[in-house]
């Protein structure tokens, strides 16, 4: 396939097509900026601009998802380490993770090297997991976000609510924070039952002591929504579009 040999020349080329971009993750009181969610951009010489949706999966049929994510963390961590030297206020950085790299024997080993390496605290990267690529081999999964869990990194559920995985998995699975999918969001303050689903998910959520955090919250109204429900957290393109390195470090320092 074109695509997928496009891509293993990206992630060999240094400096080339591929980038993140950072996205910004406030406390929905205050917007006061606590984290950034880094996600993968790819810029294609002939091609133009390939969405993550496309190459991702691309990326999962063949083995390039374990070194294409290796990269990922490593541009995270390292841009972190960067913001650090640049003096400003440390920041969490959530990243994406794929089942098929979260399942690969030697995931762990090579986190705990990457943040050896850019000299990261566990504590300020957070790893963010669909159910879906969780659910494939649970016990594996158990373990695994167990030790990562010892190890001090927070676990996050990503698009909560769009999978087919039972509730059981939210006692199962030490997960720290729950990612409120956006098609709960979108248009909240108008959707009754969504309204309703989305209250009972973050109590829930609460009483098992994980904290709750909305996607794609683009405007004001689903924002004093979502607070209104208990919602701690939020991301989307009402707070900040994802942004290049520089822009973010811009941001920050104005702030
Ligand atoms: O950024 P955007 O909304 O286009 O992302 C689309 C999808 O691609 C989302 O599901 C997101 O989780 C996924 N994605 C973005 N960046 C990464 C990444 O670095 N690794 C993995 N595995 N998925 C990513
Ligand atoms: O699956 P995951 O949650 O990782 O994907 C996040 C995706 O949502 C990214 O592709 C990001 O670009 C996109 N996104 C972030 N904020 C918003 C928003 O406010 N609205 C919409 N439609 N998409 C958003
Ligand atoms: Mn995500
Ligand atoms: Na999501």
């Amino acid at each position: 396939l074109a695509l997928e040999q496009d891509l293993r020349r990206a992630l060999e080329t240094p400096n080339s097509e591929l980038l993140l971009v950072y996205q910004p993750q406030v406390h929905l009181d205050s917007g006061e900026i606590y984290g950034v969610e880094a996600l993968i951009r790819w810029h294609h010489p002939q091609r133009g601009s390939i969405p993550p949706n496309r190459f991702i999966p691309i990326a999962e049929e063949s083995n390039l998802i374990i070194r294409l994510g290796e990269w990922v963390l490593e541009t995270a961590c390292h841009q972190a380490q960067l913001w650090e030297a640049q003096g400003l206020p440390p920041l969490r950085v959530a990243v994406n993770v794929s089942g098929r790299q979260f399942e690969d024997p030697q995931f762990y080993q090579r986190l705990v090297q990457i943040l050896r390496r850019f000299n990261r605290k566990p504590g300020a990267l957070e790893l963010e997991l669909t159910e879906t690529s969780l659910v494939r081999d649970p016990d594996t999964s158990v373990r695994i976000l167990n030790q990562l869990k010892a190890l001090g990194v927070s676990i996050a559920i990503d698009d909560f609510g769009t999978g087919f995985s039972s509730l059981s998995y939210l006692q199962r699975f030490p997960f720290d924070i729950l990612k409120i999918d956006r098609c709960f969001v979108a248009g909240i303050q108008h959707h009754r039952k969504n309204a309703i689903i989305t209250e009972a998910v973050i109590e829930m959520a609460h009483k098992i002591g994980l904290r709750a955090i909305a996607e794609g919250i683009e405007t004001p109204e689903e924002r004093t929504c979502l607070q209104q429900l208990g919602c701690d957290q939020g991301q989307g393109y009402f707070f900040h579009r994802p942004l290049p390195a520089l822009e973010l470090s811009q941001l920050l320092r104005s702030r």
